[in-house]
């Protein structure tokens, strides 16, 4: 068992590519957990495990491995940093207490630099600066933490001396601690360190001097000693960092080559030393359902302490042939026992716990008691999925976890032969419960099945996945977009007649409506002006709902009509023949009358897109975007680099990693989320409808 005060979690994140996993390889390494440097360019890495991981030679989910460092328990978690898979590290940085945000020192602040950093100030953890590839060619670490102070607007703290960068790059030397780590690469477990040599003496009095100023700069007592002193003694200083890192006032930066590996030890160091323990983390927040049908669950937090009542928060489940499923979590509070029966919130049923283990890979450790703040796996869980909060009967919690964000990408599920679709359909929920960021449905009008994610890469590697694990040939049909319908045109008076004399009883009811436009986002509004009992009351919904269906069959092009509003003020009843069923057919007829003479349009998503690249491209992406019917909303330069900030339609972007790496000779980076409707223009709008071959469904047979 490891007490609270034992335990440390960090998650690493950054921009793809950036060098988180290697990072995390090189912590295992020199922490002894593993036997070898794990080197994700052989293929080596214990983190990167899967056949897909392997074979795109990037993260595409989540791990989560543990080391034991100056007594301490570290539980590290690897994030992906590609767009595609984002859903995992925006989940993960629910369940630590710091960031490790990797910075490549070859390539600075990129796009999903800036979009996990926020996401640290938003979920409110603190956050370590890593700058990695320090030894690597073309490297300028200096630059780049220039560029974190400027683009992050991060108030940076440099707690390291670095000597040489690139080739010539020797090691580093703590300003805190006054340790040197120079010259041979870090052994397994290598806490030896050297003086400060000679010839780095001023360097590192200077930069220790400017960190005790900078930490002084954060906290009014510290700021008096150091005015009247001229400095801060050991425990002031360590104090103060802790203190300020906590509060996002400082952002320790260090320095590390994870493939030598250099500089791991400082940072394993500062886990330890400046990474707020779990009870420090502020409250979770969520809620406690309620027992009584249709009442609102109430709002609820728990404490990370080992005597609050158990939670346990799953913010990642993975699937292995052999292994099946295990679940990730932490525990936000109380503490856990193997083989104990648990309460699922989401679900409302029992689950039972087998064991608690931890570890690297495939080499776990039993543990027979977790405590609130430790991060574990839970093999073979029978219905727990990512998200789920389990608790204790009694007890009842559901965290409320990082919002996703949305998909952005929908493709439609084709197949070789006939025959698999059940199969697949089953295997593609099942993976959707596990990736949160994946959404499967099936399209309403040709039964297709069609998954959703951030990015294309996302969706190619389920089919790739489902091919795996049901065998079965499936590939992604042509992208579908998320259009919407709408209306530009009040009506008034429009009728809505169903009138049926088939024997027996008859059909009757007429509604009189005038619809209009809502602005964007206002949803449908249904205005009850009936007055004198034209419809009787139970028939008025009745309307609403042959609207509200109707609405979302679609008028032009088969896509949910959005933003309207609808007024009933006169009707037709008959005493005997009218129903619901002809209320609703009168409300639906009403509605298609109506939207034929409201102008109504097809509304397209639009994204925004932030593209950085070298300054000498800058024209030809412009350019490039204005094709793509982009409108530009500004331009940065930093550096060398330029930033282009534009909104495009989210139709003609499908395909734009690829053209950016051939516009830029793979220089650029981008990143894209959805941020609103517009109305497409007359062109599109006729491709739109033709291509989507809708033909209206005639109510009355
Ligand atoms: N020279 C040098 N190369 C590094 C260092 N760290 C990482 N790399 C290389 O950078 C590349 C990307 O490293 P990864 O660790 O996979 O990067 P990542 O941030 O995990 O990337 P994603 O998982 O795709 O988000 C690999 O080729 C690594 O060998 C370093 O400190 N020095
Ligand atoms: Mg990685």
């Amino acid at each position: 068992m490891f007490a609270p005060d034992d335990i440390r979690n960090v998650a690493i994140i950054g921009h793809k590519g950036s060098g988180k996993t290697q990072l995390a390889e090189a912590l295992l390494y020199v922490a002894k957990a593993t036997a070898k440097l794990g080197k994700v360019d052989d293929k080596s890495s214990t983190l990167d495990e899967s056949v897909e991981e392997k074979e795109h030679a990037c993260s595409l989910e989540t791990s989560v491995a543990s080391l034991s460092w100056g007594g301490k328990k570290i539980n590290i978690v690897d994030t992906p940093g590609e767009g595609s898979f984002l859903a995992d590290t925006r989940l993960a940085l629910g369940a630590v207490d710091a960031a490790l945000l990797v910075v490549s020192g070859k390539d600075g602040v990129q796009p999903i630099t800036e979009r996990v950093f926020a996401w640290t100030r938003e979920v409110g953890i603190p956050a370590i600066i890593v700058v990695t590839k320090v030894d690597a060619e073309n490297t300028k670490p200096d630059d780049v933490v220039s560029e974190v102070k400027s683009r992050l607007k991060a108030p940076v703290c440099l707690m390291e001396a670095r000597i040489g960068e690139g080739p010539a790059y020797e090691g580093v030397i703590t300003l805190r601690t006054q340790k040197a780590f120079l010259g041979k690469p870090e052994a397994p477990n290598a806490v030896a360190h050297a003086a400060v040599p000679a010839n780095a003496k001023a360097a590192v009095d200077n930069g220790r001097a400017k960190l005790v100023d900078d930490v002084a700069g954060t906290d009014d007592a510290l700021t008096e000693k150091y005015l009247t002193e001229g400095d801060l003694t050991q425990s002031e200083l360590d104090e103060g960092i802790r203190n300020a890192v906590r509060a996002n006032a400082l952002y320790p930066t260090y320095f590390v080559s994870s493939v030598k590996p250099s500089g791991i030890v400082a940072l394993l160091d500062a886990i330890v030393e400046i990474v707020p323990p779990p009870y420090a983390h502020a409250p979770f927040k969520g809620t406690v359902p309620s027992a009584k049908q249709g009442v609102q669950p109430a709002d609820a937090e728990r404490t990370a302490t080992v005597d609050a009542p158990t939670a346990v928060y799953v913010f990642k489940t993975t699937w292995d042939q052999h292994a099946g499923h295990t679940s990730w979590a932490r525990v936000l509070s109380g503490s856990l026992k193997p083989d104990t029966a648990m309460h699922n919130v989401q679900t409302g049923n029992a689950e039972r716990l087998g064991k608690i283990v931890y570890g690297v890979g495939k080499d776990l450790k039993q543990l027979d008691h977790a405590v609130a703040g430790d991060i574990v796996a839970l093999p073979k869980l029978k219905a727990t999925r990512t998200m789920h909060t389990l608790t204790d009967d009694k007890h009842p919690f559901a965290y409320s976890f990082p919002a996703l964000p949305p998909p952005l990408f929908s493709r439609g599920v084709k197949f070789e032969a006939k025959g698999g679709e059940e199969k697949v359909a089953s295997a593609l929920y099942r993976l959707a419960e596990e990736d949160p960021g994946l959404h499967v449905g099936q399209e309403e009008s040709t039964r297709e099945l069609v998954v959703s994610g951030l990015g294309s890469l996302h969706l190619e590697i389920t089919v790739e996945r489902i091919r795996r694990r049901v065998g079965i040939d499936c590939r992604l049909g042509p992208p579908h977009i998320a259009y919407k319908e709408t209306i530009t045109k009040k009506v008034t008076g429009v009728e809505g007649k169903h009138k049926k004399q088939s024997g027996g009883h008859g059909q009757f009811g007429v509604c009189y409506i005038d619809m209009e436009p809502m602005p964007r986002g206002g949803g449908f509004v249904y205005e009850d002006a009936i007055v004198g009992g034209a419809i009787p009351r139970q028939f008025i919904p009745s309307v609403e709902k042959g609207i509200v269906k109707s609405m979302a069959r679609g008028f032009l092009a088969g896509f949910p009509m959005i933003d309207v509003k609808v007024r009933i003020y006169d009707g037709k009843y008959h005493d005997v023949d009218s129903s619901d069923a002809a209320f609703q057919m009168a409300g639906s007829k009403a509605f298609k009358a109506a939207a034929a003479q409201c102008h109504p349009v097809i509304l397209e998503p639009i994204v925004k897109l932030q593209v950085t690249v070298p300054q000498t491209a800058t024209g030809d992406v412009i350019g490039d975007i204005n094709s793509r019917r982009g409108r530009i909303l500004g331009t940065d330069s930093v550096d060398d680099l330029t930033i282009v900030n534009a909104y495009v339609p989210l139709s003609e972007v499908l395909e734009y990693e690829s053209k950016l790496k051939s516009m830029t000779q793979g220089k650029g980076t981008f990143g894209m989320a959805v941020s609103h409707l517009e109305i497409c223009p007359p062109m599109v709008q006729d491709k739109v409808v033709k291509d989507s071959g809708f033909k209206a469904v005639e109510e009355d047979e």
